[in-house]
């Protein structure tokens, strides 16, 4: 920057020229698809766009181990058990995997966890249901997980690399959580009257819901312009939205189950299904904390939150000694 001899308002308009081609650099590398780098310069809207989504994102993995834990200890047999410990803990691991690429973007863990454990971040809507039956396991898999799919693959091409090869992995699992959810509900609809009836009424419950966890639509979503324009977002949420429909009915069709929606219908001139209208009403009160286990989710996370204090401490007091050894 070079300024000498300017007066003030000469240095503000080459600031201002700076600041302009600095942004349109950043936007060609990104139409380019360039992959943009933690250490890389970048809008600071960008940060805060990607800390909001990628914490979101991660909160989600985390608080999303509750509804299915819940049955870890009822799983109908020992492999179904083994199956669905496995799917759980790879939740784990994806929450850490994105605390991970969040944190290259200069927020640290604690002040995300505080955030979240505070009520402050979002997570999910859709992890604020209660899974009642054995069949909601099967259906969290199916469509649950069919729908992070949906939404995730196109983020394995988010212009941030760290994000974008956290979710290569993450996608890897998240199909196998499907397929894991598929067959449990391919088993009940192919057993007795009663266990069909169970995966009918879990698709019952979990159906809209699914459908909210891609976002508001088109016309509502706040953030979705900016972020597609920056290619965090490939596609916009009615474009997911409609993409798991296209593809989940056809699948319910294959169980033998019915789609709770009278206004259902295959589009002949389009290729796609029509469907009525989502409750943004439940939605809103879902995201602003008064769905059904909205209370219960955040306060059984704040209470293993305490309980792992001391594997804090410890791993803290490992680390120290490790430091003071190498430093001897
Ligand atoms: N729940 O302007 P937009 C999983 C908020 S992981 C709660 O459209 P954006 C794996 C949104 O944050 C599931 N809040 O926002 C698994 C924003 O609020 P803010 C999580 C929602 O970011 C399976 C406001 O509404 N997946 O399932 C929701 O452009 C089984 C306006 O919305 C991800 O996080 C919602 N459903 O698009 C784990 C994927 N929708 O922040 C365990 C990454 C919207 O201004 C078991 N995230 N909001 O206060 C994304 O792709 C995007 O963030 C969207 C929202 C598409 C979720």
């Amino acid at each position: 920057m070079y300024t000498q001899g300017l007066d003030q308002a000469g240095k503000d308009k080459q600031l201002a020229s700076e600041a302009e081609d600095r942004l349109s650099a950043f936007q060609a590398r990104v139409d380019a698809e360039e992959k943009i780098e933690a250490k890389d310069w970048m809008p600071e809207a960008y940060r805060r766009t990607l800390v909001r989504q990628i914490s979101q994102h991660a909160h989600s993995e985390i608080i999303g181990m509750q509804p299915e834990g819940n049955w870890l200890t009822r799983a109908p047999s020992l492999k179904r058990k083994a199956i669905l410990l496995a799917k759980v803990q790879d939740e784990a691991g994806h929450g850490l995997y994105l605390y991970s690429a969040a944190e290259t973007l200069g927020v640290s863990r604690d002040q995300m966890v505080a955030d979240l454990l505070s009520g402050k971040a979002k997570y999910s809507s859709i992890f604020n249901y209660p899974t009642l039956s054995w069949a909601d396991i099967g259906a969290i898999g199916w469509l649950v997980d069919g729908a992070a799919i949906m939404n995730q693959i196109p983020l394995c091409r988010c212009s941030y690399g760290p994000y974008a090869r956290a979710m290569v992995r993450v996608c890897k699992e998240e199909s196998f959580h499907q397929r894991q959810g598929f067959d449990i509900m391919h088993a009940l609809c192919s057993g007795s009257d009663k266990q069909k009836a169970m995966a009918q009424d879990a698709l019952d419950r979990w159906w809209w819901p699914s459908l909210m966890m891609f976002g508001p639509n088109d016309s509502e979503s706040k953030h979705s312009a900016q972020s597609m324009a920056w290619k965090i977002k490939r596609f916009s949420n009615d474009e997911l939205r409609q993409k798991f429909v296209d593809v989940t009915v056809q699948q319910a069709d294959f169980l033998g189950l019915s789609i709770p929606d009278d206004d259902l219908q295959f589009d002949d001139t389009t290729g796609h299904y029509t469907f009525g209208e989502i409750d943004w009403q439940e939605f809103l009160d879902v995201i602003a904390g008064n769905g059904p286990c909205n209370r219960q989710r955040l306060e059984k996370r704040k209470q293993a939150h305490d309980d792992g204090a001391w594997v804090r401490e410890a791993a803290q007091e490992y680390a120290l000694k490790q430091a003071a050894r190498t430093a001897a």
